[in-house]
């Protein structure tokens, strides 16, 4: 199998610079017939190639005449004798049979496209690499009672009626775009139409493309819209640039939705959400990914990327960005810890683990492998870190001259670095060490105080840990937010930023009576894993008094953990002082519900074992119930209080309503571990009574963990309820898959057999492994039994899917945090995936690499 290097780019020898493209439709049977303008880049006698992946002419003309062309690896070679020259040739396609949903395919009866990556060389041959920009001109032809919409980039240009039914479309697209933002989709869509003006006063029309039937749960999305456009025109300065904008849900989609030019493609399950359908978290799901795809009309479409390894100049850049822009629309504390709780579930596992690369990687073997947690959300770590450590203004500086520099361009990490640099005025030289090492870093804090002078010192080190190919790292530049608080005045410390660059590091904190209680990687400032040295009693202080939320919340979490995997490890480290803490907590729940359902939420379970050498799932399974119970059972009566007096407003996206529900599942929760006698009873009535949808999960999955009649009932209600809604029914799949009971991976054997579940689509299996693979105890069974199922389900799915496959092998390949026996288990797993001939090269890359 083939290994890219990010250091052997060469630009292409030749750049394809207008593309008309005729379509003749149909489910089983769609030719394509291509014209594309070429031009010779640079001097050289190199001859044509273009990329292809199954779509092969039988003839190729260049300039009229037929060529005879060769194949090599992936691509067709044409020799071209002028400068520039006009290639044309036809290709047939069967979007039926494309179970990969990679290029043009079927989903429900409609036809769509997905190109990025490497989708578009699947429709036709092609220059398939973002650094070639075209202007595209895109013919549809179809029956127009099977595909009455015909949707394409930029506007509409020509449409009409044809003989025996049909009808055509014709798109042009203004703006020279890379392969990986073409898109088409064909279908029986009904729109849910608005407008918007653009701040320069461009009226651009605005629809959301779904099925008869879901227009009326297409709100939030359209709200979504029209809050990105106005907020990036506010915040970026940047505005929309074409007089339409469409989206399309589609329900067999690989990920969540796609950022093509004037026409974005979106799983459904990030665009349709009512009350009685969607929970807080999928209508929030809704809101960032529909700002995230638009503002990638600018950080990726606008200036895209020259080559792949590039893809954190778009995508870290865009998640940053809409990070911002939901904390803005909700509150920014919630959202900031949110943020972080996965980054650490999803992204320090990867850099802590076999699969661990930079955010800007130096090889793959398969592009679509590196659509990961580092790339996204450590990549948006990286350009907070940046805009952290120059202020808002000067960061808006530098993206203005990124935006402007480089506007119609395919550009590259270094240039945006480059451009924050020059715009904002900061040296980030060693900063840049960000792209290229990998690796979570460890940074140590112990404040120093000597009671003779009354002066305190900050002691700091940092170390980054080895990650394949990587034995040796440099000291990296790491901005850290930090406080010392002066007990005795009882008021804040003054926030000071510290620009930590060397393996060691002593800052003075100034004079204080007694130690100062330390406030450290405030904000989560940097993407760090910090050991400080804490005096007895100094967490459960800043989880009281600190001014600063996320640093509240860090200490009563930091609490949790450190009780619990004492408690792990053998030690018999009392419950008092979290049970105090979380009390005291509790108490405020009525100002501020969100922040007091985050903070008294136990860290998960994965979280718990990330921190231990070798990780025990039963006994963090015991100790983490253990501790919940003696919190329910020490705060039954407040908890009750809480639990009926935030049973308010059941659908009201207010921040204080999503967190008054928050924290009514949070008190059930806390009720149920107690073990009170009621909780069955008190959980059904929530699940029975809800006015929504987010009050009727969580108690539905609290249920789920119940071993009392309830349990079943509920699952039936909601299965007879909701069976015939395909996002509804995957929380069915889900709810059982995450259930805390021992009998949970025959459960989920057993569901894998259900007549509702389906191979072909990526959310249902997402749904029910996906959800397994995060239910530490229960996947990491000692039988090996969830090991088993993973390991047929990638088996399975690979021939039909290998991107959806390759992207369920990760949990896998954590085998060297986990027992012998265990580990031994999840390598056998692994080891029967690689011996399944004719494997995909997405499979055999993750599960390979997951084994070394
Ligand atoms: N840029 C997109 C990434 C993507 C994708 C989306 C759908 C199906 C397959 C895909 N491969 C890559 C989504 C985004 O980050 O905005
Ligand atoms: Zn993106």
């Amino acid at each position: 199998i083939r290994t890219i290097h990010r250091s052997d780019y060469q630009p292409p020898d030749w750049l394809v610079e207008t593309v008309h493209l005729d379509f003749d439709l149909s489910l089983d049977a769609t030719t394509v017939s291509a014209t594309l303008g070429i031009r010779r880049n640079g001097s050289h006698d190199r001859p044509l190639r273009l990329d292809e992946d199954g779509a092969i002419p039988e003839v190729i003309r260049v300039d009229g005449k037929a060529v005879a062309y060769t194949r090599d690896s992936g691509q067709l070679i044409l020799p071209v004798g002028s400068e520039t020259a006009t290639v044309t040739f036809t290709t047939t396609i069967d979007p039926s049979a494309n179970t990969q949903l990679m290029g043009l395919f079927a989903s429900n009866g409609m036809l769509c496209t997905q190109c990025e990556a490497e989708g578009f060389r699947r429709i036709i041959p092609f220059v398939d690499r973002p650094d070639n920009m075209a202007v595209y001109t895109v013919r549809m032809e179809a029956d127009r009672a099977a595909f009455p919409i015909l949707l394409a980039n930029g506007e509409k240009v020509a449409e009409g009626d044809l003989d025996d039914g049909r009808h055509f479309a014709e798109w042009h697209d203004r703006w020279p775009k890379p392969s990986y933002l073409f898109a088409l989709v064909a279908g029986q869509l009904v729109a849910n139409r608005d407008s918007f003006t653009t701040a320069s006063g461009m009226d651009v029309d605005l629809a959301i493309w779904v099925r008869d039937g879901d227009l009326d749960r297409t709100g939030h999305a359209m709200q979504a819209l029209k809050n990105s456009m106005r907020w990036d025109e506010q915040v970026y300065g940047r505005e929309y640039d074409l007089p339409v904008f469409n989206i399309v849900a589609v329900s067999d989609f690989n990920m969540g939705a796609m950022e093509n030019k004037g026409l974005n493609i979106f799983n459904s399950r990030y665009i349709l959400a009512d009350a009685d359908t969607a929970s807080d978290l999928d209508f929030d799901g809704v809101e960032g990914v529909v700002a995230h795809e638009y503002f990638h009309n600018w950080s990726g479409n606008r200036v895209t990327c020259r080559d792949w390894f590039q893809l954190s100049l778009k995508e870290g850049f865009t998640v940053y960005r809409d990070q911002c822009f939901s904390a803005d629309m909700g509150s920014e504390a919630v959202k900031r810890i949110e943020d972080v709780r996965i980054l650490r579930a999803a992204q320090f596992p990867e850099d802590n683990g076999p699969l661990a690369h930079p955010i800007r990687p130096d090889s793959y073997q398969e592009i679509s492998n590196f659509y990961t947690a580092t790339v996204y959300n450590k990549g948006a770590e990286v350009i907070r870190m940046m805009a952290t450590m120059v202020g808002p203004k000067r960061f808006r500086a530098g993206t203005d001259l990124y935006f402007d520099r480089h506007d119609g361009e395919a550009a590259t990490c270094e240039d945006f670095v480059r451009a924050i640099e020059e715009g904002a005025g900061i040296n980030l030289s060693q900063f840049r060490l960000w792209y290229s090492q990998a690796g979570t870093p460890h940074v140590t804090a112990r404040v120093e105080h000597d009671d003779a002078s009354g002066t305190a010192a900050l002691h700091l080190t940092q170390t980054i840990p080895a990650t394949p190919g990587q034995p040796d790292k440099q000291p990296m530049l790491i901005p850290l937010r930090i406080a010392a608080h002066d007990r005795a005045k009882n008021a804040p410390g003054s926030e000071q930023l510290v620009l930590l660059g060397e393996a060691e590091a002593s800052v003075s904190l100034g004079r204080f009576s007694e130690p100062p209680v330390l406030s450290f990687n405030r904000g989560f400032s940097a993407p760090i894993i910090a050991e400080v040295a804490r005096n007895p009693g100094d967490l459960a202080w800043l989880a009281a008094h600190d001014d600063d939320p996320f640093a509240r919340y860090e200490a009563l979490q930091a609490l949790m953990l450190d009780t619990l995997v004492a408690r792990v490890s053998g030690g018999d480290a009392s419950h008092d002082a979290v049970v105090a803490a979380v009390g005291n907590t509790l108490a405020s729940w009525a100002s501020d519900p969100a922040f007091v359902a985050e903070a008294c939420a136990l860290p998960s379970e994965a979280f718990v074992g990330d921190q231990m050498l070798v990780v025990d799932p039963d006994a963090i399974r015991r100790e983490r119930r253990a501790l919940q119970r003696s919190i329910g059972q020490t705060h039954e009566a407040l908890l009750r209080t809480i639990h009926a007096g935030t049973a308010t407003n059941a659908t009201e996206l207010s921040p204080t309503a999503k967190g008054m529900r928050k924290l009514h599942s949070l008190a059930l929760m806390l009720l149920w571990a107690s073990d009170a006698a009621d909780a069955p009873a008190l959980a059904f009535a929530q699940f029975a009574q809800a006015g929504g949808m987010t009050d009727r999960q969580a108690a539905l999955g609290i249920l789920a963990h119940m071993d009392a009649p309830e349990r079943q009932t509920a699952l039936d209600a909601f299965y007879a309820r909701y069976h015939d809604n395909q996002l509804v029914l995957d929380k069915w799949f889900t709810t059982q898959a995450f259930s805390l009971r021992a009998d949970t991976p025959e459960v989920v054997a057993a569901l894998a057999q259900h007549p509702d579940f389906t191979l072909g689509n990526p959310n249902r299996v997402r749904s029910l492994y996906g959800a397994f693979a995060g239910n530490q105890a229960s996947f990491h069974d000692a039988s090996g039994r969830g090991y088993a199922l993973l390991a047929d389900l990638v088996i399975a799915l690979d021939p039909k899917n290998p991107q959806t496959a390759a992207r369920m092998i990760p949990p896998l390949g954590r085998w060297k945090r986990f027992d012998e026996s265990r580990a031994r288990l999840m390598r056998e797993a692994l080891e029967r995936i690689l011996e399944t001939p004719d494997l995909s090269r997405d499979v055999t890359e993750q599960a390979s690499k997951s084994l070394a």
